[in-house]
C-alpha cells in the first residue's frame, strides 16, 4: 500500500494515501460529520461502523463497507443504530462504536457511549449481520466511554474495559469489569493509568478491542494532553497480560500517531486522532488502524503485527 509520513514522526503506522477514506460529503443523505469508526472484516468485506454527526449535533452509528478496505465504500443509506425516545440514555446520540467478533455467541458485540441529559454512558448491543441490531443496553453508568469487549472469555468472564471518568482532578483511567452473560458485570478493576507529566497526562481510554497475540492482548489507546491550545488525542501502545489483564506487560513510553495531517490539524475539534477500529490480516500480517480525524473524517493507518509486538518488546 502507498504509504505516507510526515516529518519528525515515528514510521510505525503509515497513513493510507488515500486519506481521508470518508468524510461528510461521502453520505447518502446531508450529514455534519464522519469519524471514529469501529471496523469488522464481515464475508471478506471490511466493514466500518462510522460515527455520523447530523446537524443537531447528535450523533447515529453507520455502516460503511469495502472490498479491499480503503476504496469504493457502499455506505448504508439507513443508520445501524439510532437514538430512540425509547432509549432516554441515549437522547442526546450514540457514539465512538467499538465492535468485537465472539464466535462463543456466533456474533459480534457493539460497545458505544449512549449520550443523554445524565452524561456518557457505556451500552452494548448485538449484531449477527451488520443490518440491524439487538440492544443489551447500558453497562455502565455515566460517566463512563470507551468501552471495548475482549473476544473471548477469560477464565470464565467476558471483559469489558471501560473508562469512568472521575470529577476530581478531572481525569479518566481504562478500567475492567467482567461478566458471565453480558448484563451483570462485576465490580470495576484498574487496568492501566495515565501518566503525569507524558504526552496522555491527562486521560486515557482503550481504542479498538485488544487483539489476542502469544504475547499478551496488544492495546491501542488514546491518550489526552492538555496545552494551551487544547487538547491533543495521540495513539499509545500496550501489552496486557493474556490471563489476568489487569496486569500491563509492557506499556510504549512513546505515542505512535499523533494529529499532523490536515485531516488531523484541521476539523471540529483540532488535534484528535481517535482510534475505535482495527484489522489484522493474518495473510499479510497487515495491521490497519481506523481512526477519526479531528471528529470530522474517517481515516486509516497500516502497520503490521510484527511490527508493533517488535517495539513492545523493547519496552518495559
Ligand atoms: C472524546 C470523545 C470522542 C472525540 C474526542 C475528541 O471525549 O467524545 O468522540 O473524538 O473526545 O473530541
Amino acid at each position: 500500500m502507498p504509504a505516507s509520513w510526515h516529518p519528525g514522526e515515528q514510521r510505525i503506522f503509515r497513513r493510507a494515501v488515500g486519506n481521508p477514506l470518508l468524510t461528510a460529503a461521502d453520505w447518502p443523505y446531508p450529514v455534519n460529520a464522519v469519524f471514529n469508526p469501529a471496523a469488522a472484516f464481515v464475508d471478506g468485506q471490511t466493514v466500518l461502523v462510522c460515527r455520523v454527526e447530523d446537524f443537531e449535533g447528535h450523533s447515529h452509528l453507520s455502516v460503511a463497507r469495502s472490498d479491499d478496505g480503503l476504496s469504493g465504500w457502499v455506505i448504508d443509506p439507513e443508520p445501524l443504530v439510532h437514538p430512540s425516545h425509547e432509549h432516554p440514555a441515549e437522547a442526546w446520540g450514540v457514539e465512538d462504536p467499538r465492535v468485537t467478533r465472539v464466535d462463543e455467541l456466533g456474533c459480534w458485540v457493539l460497545a458505544y457511549t449512549a449520550y443523554g441529559p445524565t452524561g456518557p454512558a457505556v451500552a452494548l448491543a448485538t449484531t449477527e449481520d451488520f443490518r440491524t441490531v439487538e440492544r443489551i443496553g447500558v453497562v455502565c453508568p455515566p460517566e463512563d466511554k470507551n468501552a471495548a469487549l475482549l473476544p473471548r472469555r477469560v477464565g470464565d468472564h467476558f471483559v469489558l474495559f471501560h473508562r469512568p471518568r472521575t470529577v476530581l482532578g478531572n481525569h479518566a483511567d481504562v478500567w475492567m469489569s467482567r461478566s458471565t452473560d453480558l448484563h451483570g458485570w462485576l465490580a470495576p478493576e484498574p487496568v492501566f493509568q495515565a501518566r503525569a507529566g507524558m504526552w496522555d497526562s491527562a486521560r486515557i481510554g482503550m481504542g479498538p478491542p485488544p487483539i489476542e497475540t502469544p504475547h499478551g492482548w496488544l492495546v491501542a489507546y488514546h491518550g489526552v494532553r492538555d496545552t494551551v491550545a487544547g487538547q491533543l488525542y495521540r495513539v499509545g501502545l500496550a501489552l496486557l497480560d493474556l490471563e489476568d489483564p489487569r496486569h500491563v506487560l509492557r506499556r510504549a513510553p512513546e505515542w505512535f500517531l499523533g494529529p499532523v495531517a490536515p485531516y488531523e490539524l484541521q476539523g471540529d475539534v483540532p488535534g484528535v486522532v481517535f482510534p475505535c477500529g482495527w484489522l489484522h490480516d493474518v495473510h499479510t500480517d497487515t495491521l490497519r488502524l481506523y481512526y477519526g480525524g479531528a471528529d470530522s473524517v474517517v481515516a486509516m493507518a497500516e502497520s503490521t503485527l510484527a511490527e508493533v509486538l517488535d517495539v513492545l518488546s523493547r519496552c518495559e
